[in-house]
């Protein structure tokens, strides 16, 4: 059986379930559980605060874990990732009080800046030659600058609503983030194998995540042209409408590549164009 640590309530928490979800495995959770076993894949899965799960998983109390890159760098641990996941997704940024002036990050010389991140600030500073004094704190960093214990701050920032609440501006991006998943470096074949077959479904589960399927009609002269736009995973289905002269293209498309190709789809004559959100991908 695979252990794995995921985060017992938090920003990681919703995401990092449903993906175990999404890949078919199924278990009984309870907010007060702190171990739950799946009934349906050797998977055990522990709930612990984000911060332990870098090393428990180093020291092997955990097989593999899923975790911020900003916590996993922190700690020094980034040997132990296997592959983003693309969830989570923030920023560890400096940020000043909104009216000081701000022009580089040399302007940072000499002054206090507070965080929870002080070696990847410190890796930061280094980089650009600056010197300042790091002061450690765990939480509610950003309402240092108003209570006089710093001229800055270093905090996650995501939307960036909490900093312009606190009369802070962003000013240098340290280092940017999502979560990842980790593993302990020293799995038997066992549990390389049941890793395997988790990394596999996550795979598919992304894959589904960034594609849709789609459907659209085609006048028949048209069928080679459109069929260009949409390579799919190996070349569209192309099937007979029912009305003469016309085609059904079925295809797959990137999301990100969604928009641009529906605008030339429209201008290559293309109708009754069908999106489709893609459950699994298996390739
Ligand atoms: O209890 P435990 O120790 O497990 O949790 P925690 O409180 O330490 O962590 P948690 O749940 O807040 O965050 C877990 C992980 O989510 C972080 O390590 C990041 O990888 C990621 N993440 C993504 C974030 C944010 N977005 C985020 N916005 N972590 C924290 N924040 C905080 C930030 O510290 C600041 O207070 O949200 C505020 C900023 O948000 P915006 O949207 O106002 O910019
Ligand atoms: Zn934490």
């Amino acid at each position: 059986m695979l252990r794995i640590a995921i985060q017992k309530s938090g920003r990681l928490s919703d995401d990092s379930l449903n993906l175990i979800r999404e890949c078919g495995i199924s278990f009984i959770s309870s907010s007060l559980k702190l171990k739950t076993e799946s009934t349906n894949f050797p998977l055990e899965i522990l709930f612990l605060r984000d911060d332990d799960i870098p090393g428990y998983v180093a020291d092997g109390v955990a097989d593999i874990g899923i975790v911020g890159e900003n916590v996993l760098v922190e700690e020094g641990k980034e040997e132990l990732t296997v592959e983003k996941l693309g969830f989570s997704k923030c920023r560890l940024s400096l940020a000043v009080p909104k009216a000081d002036e701000y022009s580089s990050i040399a302007d940072l010389e000499g002054k206090n800046i507070a965080t929870s991140y002080p070696n990847l600030l410190q890796t930061y500073l280094d980089k650009h030659g600056v010197k300042a004094q790091i002061h450690t704190i765990s939480g509610s960093v950003e309402i240092a600058p108003s209570i006089g214990l710093a001229e800055a701050i270093c905090d996650i920032v995501s939307s960036g609503s909490t900093l312009i609440s606190n009369g802070l501006r962003e000013v240098e991006r340290v280092f940017s983030s999502q979560a990842v998943l980790i593993a302990n470096s020293n799995l038997n074949e066992e549990k390389k194998q049941i890793l395997e077959k988790l990394l596999f479904r996550v795979h598919a589960v992304q894959r589904a995540q960034r594609a849709k399927y789609i459907v659209l009609n085609v006048p028949n002269d048209q069928v080679e042209s459109v069929s260009q736009l949409l390579p799919g995973i190996k070349a569209p289905t192309v099937m007979p409408l029912a009305e003469e002269g016309w085609s059904s293209l079925h295809s797959v498309v990137n999301e990100d590549d969604f928009w641009e190709i529906i605008e030339k789809l429209k201008e290559a004559g293309a109708q009754g164009i069908l999106v489709v959100p893609i459950e699994k991908m298996i390739v």
